[in-house]
């Protein structure tokens, strides 16, 4: 056999705020494990690590919401999603953690390591801080508006609508995510890693390097960042929950999470080979390993240029080969949102479908959101389900269990004379084989899925057009080798079928009572073998390996989902309670007339307030606004307005107000006008 390769796979570690759901396990853990599982078939020398990202933002503003410290936060989440990788067979050879000791070791030292080179940048600058809060505001403590896109929700360190990496610097109008209140700045010293110096060496890396094997979408976002030109990235931060800085007058600062998490992938690393007496640094320093980054596309810069710049820096590690990143998965047509509760959560489908995590990684692949945005239905889960897993796969093997275990107790019969229908099907099953490979080894693993499909329904095929049952009757010679034949795809399905429905495979497998063979049978001997399972082999009774799934259960997840809509609704109109009663006559004493705005400007020094000229019908007045923060004077001429005209005279700043203006205020936290917008009102007519 051939020297195997050596492979270090590596799954974004996820955040520690929450469980996972489906767009996570199909952007990135289940293309990841099929990856792995696949090249460990074919016998490669492969480790497979991820772990926990428990520093960073969310985790601290999450702890502070619930009033916890963010240590109970990750405890929490590391025990679920941990779990959850395991429920649904995503089989890492480490899932560590960054709160490790090791990775605090690994992180300081790879600090230590790249400072004592000289590789950082230390500069005072002035950055956001919170007055109120006592804090500085980095990354998700701060929001704002996208200075690429104008998204109004941009975060300090992204743009989720643009993909844009941000400086919280760089947000228009930013906002302190813990008090709401508008940041001051405030100088402090950090630590920045000048990607700008690295920007010719990445051209060469990734635009000359890596144009052909890269995924157009990956290499696409790459190429345009290269091409805008590259920033001094800070690299530590004013917090206090995080891995210190490792060097004397850091007191008090972290290191930034992205700059720990990605070398959480070497100390998860680190600590599998500590418990299995390898070496990690045949997984991380030499040269014919290949790393392999699998990450959702919000990730794509992180380890496609500060990571590897991060790495070229310290200078003693191998870069990624490849990054197959993936774009989003949708649900039922909307985007996943952990806030509004909008995603089909892991736990929760694990109680609703108990032992059918196989049919929710088959979706998820056929479906996967490889080279665009994709969306997961329920309806369509129930079709790949119905149609699929138990019309064809399920289908051909039952009947071929079945089959060998009614005509010959179990026991294979012999080939005998195979005939031209008999050579094509094992020539297909060869094939499929390595068209499986070659898209595997693509990152194609939706083709590769549909593929391992089409051999279940040739299998299904065969047996429609040989029609084993009805030759048993005339021709038992002809009979055995259609069986044979047949036993042999089944068996096939159980190697293939690994990867993908790892669940499936391992009942398959007990069912060809191959266990032990399978242990033996590699990927390549698959491609090869001119018989996997022979004549005379025992098998055991067909077993159920997918059941259908009728409209009643998939109408119960989507009553949740509207459930889950309905809540959002009413969360985001939480109505004030009603103020006290007031006599008829105490109303009638307002005096509501409609009125047209003539003209409009800004009250010098008053952020809030506009001096509005008001035609009322009555007379042409001077009324005081507190809407400058809302609309431009010249938004607001013209407009038919509803104004409170008996309110007694103030002055404000000076100039007299005679009057209000009605606003209200939309879903979105805005001003605006209760407006008389219907025809042929005029001017003064009375509000009753
Ligand atoms: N925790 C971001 C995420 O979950 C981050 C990935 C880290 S990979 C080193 O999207
Ligand atoms: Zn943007």
């Amino acid at each position: 056999m051939n020297q195997p390769k050596r492979y270090t796979i590596t799954a974004a570690l996820p955040y520690t705020n929450g469980p996972i759901h489906i767009g996570h396990l199909a952007g990135v853990y289940i293309p990841a494990d099929i990856y792995t599982r696949y090249l460990k078939l074919k016998g490669e020398d492969v480790l497979f690590v991820c772990g926990s990202d428990e520093h960073g933002v969310p985790i601290t503003i999450k702890a502070k919401k619930e009033g916890i410290t963010p240590q109970d936060v990750v405890d929490k989440y590391h025990q679920i999603i941990k779990d959850s990788f395991e429920e649904f067979g995503v089989k890492f050879d480490n899932y560590s953690r960054t709160s490790a000791q090791i990775h605090h070791e690994t992180a300081s030292d790879f600090f230590k390591s790249m400072n004592a080179k000289s590789k950082f940048v230390e500069e005072v600058s002035e950055q956001l801080y919170d007055e109120k809060a006592n804090q500085f505001l980095a990354d998700r403590f701060v929001t704002g508006t996208c200075p690429k896109c104008g998204h109004e929700e941009a975060y300090g360190d992204q743009c989720e609508k643009c993909g844009a990496s941000l400086s919280a610097n760089d947000l228009i109008n930013p906002v302190s995510a813990i008090t709401g209140n508008t940041p001051i700045t405030k100088q402090t010293k950090h630590w920045y890693l000048p990607l700008n110096e690295y920007d010719t060496w990445l051209k060469e890396w990734i635009v000359e390097g890596h144009q052909k094997d890269w995924k157009p979408n990956v290499y696409g976002q790459c190429k345009s960042w290269i091409d805008e030109g590259l920033r001094p990235r800070a690299v530590t931060r004013d917090l206090d929950w995080g891995i210190p800085v490792p060097v004397k007058g850091a007191e008090g600062k972290v290191l930034y999470v992205w700059f720990d998490a990605p070398i959480g992938y070497i100390s998860a690393s680190k600590e599998w080979a500590a418990n299995h007496q390898k070496d990690w640094e045949h997984y991380w320093k030499d040269e014919s390993t290949k790393l392999v980054h699998f990450i959702g596309k919000d990730n794509i810069v992180f380890h496609c240029i500060i990571f590897p710049a991060m790495l070229k820096a310290e200078g003693s590690y191998i870069l990624p080969d490849n990054v197959p990143a993936n774009e989003f998965l949708n649900l039922e047509g909307k985007k996943l949102s952990t806030s509004k509760n909008w995603a089909v959560w892991l736990p929760d489908y694990l109680k609703d479908f108990p032992g059918q995590q196989d049919v929710l990684r088959y979706t998820l692949t056929a479906n996967a959101p490889e080279t665009k945005d994709n969306d997961f239905t329920w309806k369509d889960f129930q079709t790949r389900n119905n149609s699929e897993l138990v019309g064809i796969f399920g289908n051909f093997v039952n009947r071929v269990a079945v089959l060998t275990n009614k005509y010959y107790e179990g026991v294979v019969p012999p080939k005998n004379s195979l005939e031209a229908v008999d050579l094509n099907l094992l020539k297909e099953v060869k094939k499929v084989t390595s068209t499986i490979a070659n898209s595997l080894e693509k990152y194609r693993f939706r083709e590769a899925q549909s593929e391992m499909m089409n051999l279940a329904r040739l299998g299904n095929k065969y047996l429609a057009d040989e029609e084993p049952w009805k030759k048993v009757k005339t021709d038992q010679q002809r009979t055995e080798t259609i069986m044979y034949v047949a036993i042999q795809v089944v068996s096939a399905l159980a190697i293939i079928a690994e990867p993908f429905l790892p669940f499936t495979s391992k009942k398959l497998h007990v069912m060809l009572n191959q266990e032990n063979l399978a242990s033996q049978i590699n990927w390549n001997d698959l491609a090869n073998a001119e018989e996997i399972v022979p004549s005379g082999h025992q098998i055991n009774q067909a077993s159920l390996l997918f059941s259908k799934i009728e409209d009643d259960v998939i109408q119960k997840q989507l009553d949740k989902l509207a459930q889950a809509k309905k809540e959002n609704e009413l969360a985001s109109q939480k109505v004030e309670p009603q103020k006290d009663f007031v006599d008829f006559e105490d109303f009638t004493k307002l005096d509501i007339r409609v009125g047209t705005i003539l003209s409009a400007e800004k009250m010098p020094k008053a952020k809030k307030l506009l001096v509005l000229k008001v035609s009322t019908g009555i007379d042409e007045r001077t009324v005081v606004s507190g809407i400058a923060e809302h609309y431009s004077p010249e938004e607001v001429i013209g407009k038919k307005v509803a104004v409170v005209v008996n309110l007694k005279p103030v002055k404000l700043r000076g100039t007299k107000s005679e009057g209000m203006v009605l606003m209200t205020e939309n879903t979105k936290g805005e001003l605006v006008f209760v407006s008389p917008n219907t025809p042929h009102i005029k001017d003064g007519t009375p509000i009753v």
